[in-house]
Formats: C-alpha cells, sequence, structure tokens
C-alpha cells in the first residue's frame, strides 16, 4: 500500500503537535511505520487520506459499537444541531441521557455527564474520598484510568506501550496516595486491607482490562473486591469507560453479576462525541456540588449535540438487544484460529493475540509479550488492510457493522501475518 499522504501529514503535523499526534499511543512509535491520517470512516471500514480501506478493529478506542456514521446517531448529531451548540444550562435531553443510563445500569441511581473519561475517574476518585473521609486509593497495574495525576502510576495503555513507568510532571504527594496492586491477586487486595485498612477510600478497577491488552478477571476476582472494600468502609468503582454497553448493555457488571458503588462510563455512551459520566449510589453522589461539598463543573458538560448522539446510541442498543449475540459470535470467529505461541485474551467485542505462549492475567504476565513481534504482525496485518490498535497493549474492539465477510478476510490476513510474525 502507499501512504505518501499520510507521510506528508505526519511531518507537517510534528511541526505543530507534540509527536504529531494528539494522543501517544496513535503515533505507531511501538510497532514502527507511522499513523494512518484517516479520510472517512463506513460503517467498520476507515478509509485514509491516500484512499486505502481498512477493516477497523480500533473503532475509535471503543465508541463505535454500531460502526462509523451509524444512521441513527447521524440524524440525532443533525437534529441537534438545528437547535443550537452549546448553552451552557440544562436541556430535557441530559434528563432523557440520565435516565437511560440509569436504566442500563441499575447500580447507577444518580449520575453526572462530563466530557472525558479522565474527567469521570478524577470526579468518581474525588467523590469517593470526600465520602468516605479517607485518601488512599488501591488501583491494579496495567489498569488504566485516563491521565489522571494519582492514577498514572504503574499504568497500562500508552505508558505501558511507551514504556514510561512513571510520568513527569504528577508531585510525589499525588502518586503516595495511590495503592498499586496486581491485577486478579484476592491476597495482594487483602494485605493492603490489613495494613491501610482506615485509610483507603477507594478500590478503582477496571471490571475487564482493556489497557494491558484485554485482560479477564479470575474468577472470584471481582466478588473479592465487593465484599473487601464494602467491610472495610471503601467505595467500590468499576471503571466500564471501555466495557460500559460494550460487553452488555449493562456492561461488565451486568456480565459478572456485582453492583459496584460508583461507576465510570465514556466511549460508548457519548456515541463517539465527546462525552462521559460517573454515577452510583445516591447517598455517595449527593456529595456532588450545589448538593454536596465535593466540587465537579464543566462548561461543556452536558452538551447537547454530544447528548443527543449518546442518547441515540443507547436508545439503538435498547432496541436491538440482538446485538450482543451478534458481538459475541464475531468476536468468536476473529480469534478462532491463534498459531501456538500466541495467546489470545476475549470478553465479546474486546480481545488481543498476545505474542506469548503463556496465559495472560495481570501486568506481569502482559509484559512478557514480544512487542517486537507484535509489530511485525501489526504492520503485516496493516498491508493486508486491517487496522489494529497499534499496541501490544491495548484492547481490539469490534462492532456491530462487522460483517462475516470482514471477518473471513481478517482471519485469512493474520493467518499469514502470524506466520511472518512467528518466523521474525
Ligand atoms: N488511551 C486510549 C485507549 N486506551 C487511547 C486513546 C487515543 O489514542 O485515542
Amino acid at each position: 500500500m502507499i501512504y505518501s499522504k499520510s507521510a506528508d501529514l505526519f511531518e507537517r503535523a510534528q511541526r505543530s503537535i507534540p509527536g504529531g499526534v494528539n494522543s501517544p499511543v496513535r503515533a505507531f512509535r511501538s510497532v514502527g511505520g507511522k499513523p494512518l491520517f484517516m479520510a472517512r470512516g463506513e460503517g467498520a471500514h476507515l478509509i485514509d487520506a491516500d484512499s486505502n480501506r481498512f477493516i477497523d478493529y480500533i473503532c475509535s478506542w471503543g465508541p463505535l459499537l454500531l460502526g462509523h456514521r451509524c444512521p441513527a446517531v447521524l440524524a440525532a448529531i443533525q437534529e441537534a444541531l438545528e437547535i443550537g451548540t452549546s448553552f451552557g444550562a440544562p436541556t430535557e435531553r441530559e434528563v432523557e441521557l440520565a435516565e437511560a443510563i440509569r436504566a442500563a445500569v441499575p447500580s447507577v441511581e444518580m449520575v453526572r455527564l462530563v466530557n472525558s473519561g479522565t474527567e469521570a475517574t478524577m470526579a468518581a476518585l474525588r467523590v469517593a474520598r470526600g465520602f468516605t473521609g479517607r485518601e488512599l486509593t488501591i488501583k491494579f497495574e496495567g489498569c488504566y484510568h485516563g491521565h489522571v495525576d494519582s492514577l498514572l502510576v504503574k499504568a497500562g495503555s500508552g505508558m505501558a506501550t511507551l514504556g514510561i513507568a512513571d510520568t513527569q510532571g504528577v508531585p510525589q504527594g499525588f502518586a503516595a496516595t495511590t495503592i498499586a496492586l496486581p491485577f486478579n491477586s484476592i491476597e495482594a487486595v487483602e494485605q493492603a486491607f490489613r495494613t491501610h485498612g482506615d485509610r483507603i477510600a477507594a478500590v478503582i478497577v477496571e471490571p475487564v482490562v482493556g489497557n494491558m491488552g484485554c485482560v479477564l478477571p479470575k474468577a472470584g476476582f471481582l466478588e473479592a473486591l465487593r465484599e473487601l472494600t464494602a467491610r472495610h468502609g471503601a467505595v467500590l468503582i468499576f471503571d466500564e469507560v471501555m466495557t460500559g454497553f460494550r460487553l452488555a448493555r449493562g456492561g461488565a457488571q451486568e456480565l459478572y453479576g456485582i453492583r459496584p458503588d460508583l461507576t465510570t462510563l465514556g466511549k460508548v455512551v457519548g456515541g463517539g462525541l465527546p462525552l462521559a459520566a460517573y454515577g452510583g449510589r445516591a447517598d455517595i453522589m449527593q456529595k456532588v456540588a450545589p448538593v454536596g461539598p465535593v466540587y465537579q463543573a464543566g462548561t461543556l458538560s452536558g452538551n447537547p449535540i454530544a447528548v443527543s448522539a449518546g442518547l441515540a446510541m443507547l436508545r439503538q442498543i435498547e432496541a436491538h438487544p440482538e446485538i450482543y449475540a451478534t458481538l459475541e459470535r464475531l468476536g468468536a470467529a476473529v480469534t478462532a484460529e491463534v498459531p501456538p505461541g500466541v495467546t489470545v485474551n476475549r470478553a465479546g467485542s474486546m480481545f488481543t493475540f498476545f505474542f506469548t505462549p503463556a496465559p495472560v492475567t495481570d501486568w506481569d504476565s502482559a509484559k512478557k509479550a514480544d512487542t517486537a513481534r507484535f509489530g511485525v504482525f501489526f504492520r503485516a496485518m496493516l498491508e493486508r488492510g486491517v487496522y489494529l490498535p497499534p499496541s501490544q497493549f491495548e484492547a481490539a474492539f469490534l462492532s456491530a457493522a462487522h460483517t462475516d465477510q470482514d471477518i473471513q478476510a481478517t482471519v485469512a490476513a493474520a493467518r499469514d501475518s502470524f506466520a511472518l510474525a512467528l518466523a521474525a
């Protein structure tokens, strides 16, 4: 394939934007080559600036559960444009979206709309601290909760991709409020509660991790988090920015039957526009200003265009519950053929091919993956028209717009690409 227009745009971008990108993983640094600049999306496909067509497994890093330019979402955006782009005042649609979120995720008794997943986790943590009067947070190594200062400790996603252990610019005092433990280790959480129990405000977890690649919770892990937090008076926060409305309409908490105290949502809930949310138990959410003393605000929060897109997305999901069976079937098919030397992890429409023969259950096992081989695989897939996340440590996403034909083409491309990567 020829990527000359993307290459030119990348040269130009680097003169004005750090690294030429507005989010680090997009720079392709860990897989080699240069990022593609996109011109257009169509269902499950992306067309780049050089008119190359790809089957898209990033789906905007998760939001596009129904594919690019879903007609119902586009129609809602068009309609919203007729009334104005921003009011900085409440609208009826915000109430409808809040009600739609509550209907889908019953643990969310009250909800506040924000603009990004980072804002949602930052606010949820602040509310948990305000509610408990405590300061410490438990997070898990390889989990990523946005670029919140105190949570950029042993974080996944771009930090894992770029090998940045601890980012500069975070005051030591902020990082010291975070205890990072191995994902899936109940013993480590028990030990932390034994040592610091009455100082722990919250445990925050991606119930199915997407940010060290896709990693599933072991049986009993989420249940143990629920039990330990309840016993010690700490707030359990499920970061469902990736999994919310994706693994089930009610997210991972519906799938695993756990009711967290607070939930953060992003990506799908905004229908592809910048919108996120945090919510949960009414007694905790009543701490949020103006009702309570925990401050959180935003000029564009509840933006009418984003709210309309999110509402249209949630209504489509409600009207088409069969999409989850479709996504499960497509997910099983796209990951069915994996050669020895590669481990595949999948939860519904999220998956990762890890270039390691051993099971991947936490960050220690994820980082054993051979990232050089992943780079060869990634580039070979790209040449064959398949656009995967450009990092061993990001989950791939399917949409309901992917067809059986897309999956067959992907499996055929993967057969060749696995062979090339494993021979490298
Ligand atoms: N950190 C995001 C996914 N884990 C990537 C966001 C982006 O580059 O758009």
